[in-house]
């Protein structure tokens, strides 16, 4: 196992012990309900989760060194919590997976999810990725600005009335060159920063790294809705509606509410599905056909584990795509 942070190229995590059991709960999807088996099959993933702790402490020894010399029993027993929900929280994102299949709405394990939060403190959060704009994308890949990507983050900015950021500094990190562009900058303008830095002149390797373009310091809000992780196409079933108006200039606040209020009652099982929303045109949806899916096999899972006074983050990337799921990005807080 492999950690990747701020400024470091990102790893895959070899998980082996917890992949092996998200298989068997993928292999089990047939099973109804939750009982004794379904414990069983949590429990283990709790355990795993645990032994997973360990083989990170193996491979990232100098960090876990660190931690661990500022851990209390409860700091300890917050982190296992905290690598419980992460698995949880994947656990729970294959299952519905397989139960929106078979059963439209994967309740019973909700239920009984939260059932064990009363009993392990901890929550998650997950965030599709599918559902943002992937900001590597701006460049082609013969480096030429891919021009309709770039009206598209143009639109997300003005949506969200953005005054920080351009697109000339994201255009910037991602050329080769060390030209700066009338509002970009290269690593002239970051390696003289109180804490310099390269500029990175090709593809973001972290979503954190955004935060490093001149523009995009602190944590703007366009943030929220930029990925490095999704294969380009906006996934119209979770993208939130900034993301959908800034698919093109005819889509404005009324037709996005419309999205998603027809998605909160129908999710979208094909993008023809999005003809049946009123106001889109056979034009409108031929200009974004190119743009857009109804599935997501990528999310963000930020989990939390408490114990007493203690508390311990953990941000993950997970992908679902293939038989196994693999992280992506891992990092502890
Ligand atoms: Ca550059």
């Amino acid at each position: 196992m492999k950690l990747a942070g701020i400024g470091y190229p990102e790893r895959t995590l070899a998980l082996d012990k917890p992949r092996k059991v998200l298989m068997t709960a993928a292999r089990e999807k047939n099973r109804k309900g939750f009982g004794s088996q379904g414990t069983a099959f949590l429990i283990t993933i709790l355990i795993v989760g645990s032994l997973t702790a360990l083989a990170l402490a193996f491979a990232q020894e100098a960090i876990v060194e660190v931690s661990l010399s500022s851990y209390s029993r409860d700091g300890i027993v917050a982190h296992q919590n905290a690598y419980s929900g992460v698995f949880l929280a994947l656990a729970a994102l294959k299952k519905e997976e397989s139960d929106a299949v078979e059963n439209g709405q994967p309740q019973e394990i909700k239920a009984f999810l939260e059932q064990l939060k009363s009993e392990f403190d901890f929550s998650w959060r997950v965030i599709d990725e599918c559902g943002k704009l992937n900001v590597n994308l701006l460049l082609n890949a013969d480096g030429e600005v891919n021009e309709e990507r770039s009206a598209q983050i143009v639109r997300l900015f003005q949506t969200i009335g953005s005054k920080e950021g351009s697109l000339d500094g994201l255009f910037d990190w991602l050329d080769q060159d060390d030209e700066p562009r009338m509002n970009g900058a290269e690593s002239d303008y970051y390696e003289n920063l109180e804490d310099p830095y390269s500029c990175g002149n090709g593809p973001f390797l972290t979503t954190r790294q955004i935060h490093m373009v001149r523009g995009f310091e602190g944590a703007p809000q366009i943030a929220d809705f930029l990925t490095i992780y999704s294969d380009g196409k906006v996934n119209i079933n979770t993208a939130p509606l900034e993301v959908l108006m800034s698919l093109h200039e005819s889509i404005d606040t009324p037709t996005a509410q419309m999205i998603i209020r027809y998605r909160q009652d129908i999710p979208f099982k094909t993008t023809e599905d999005l003809k049946n929303v009123p106001g889109m045109d056979d034009s409108l949806f031929a200009a974004i056909l190119p743009w857009i899916s109804v599935k997501s096999r990528i999310y963000s899972i930020e989990a939390e584990g408490r114990h007493g006074d203690a508390s311990f983050r953990i941000l993950a990337v997970a992908s679902l795509e293939g038989k196994k799921p693999r992280f992506l990005y891992w990092r502890t807080l």
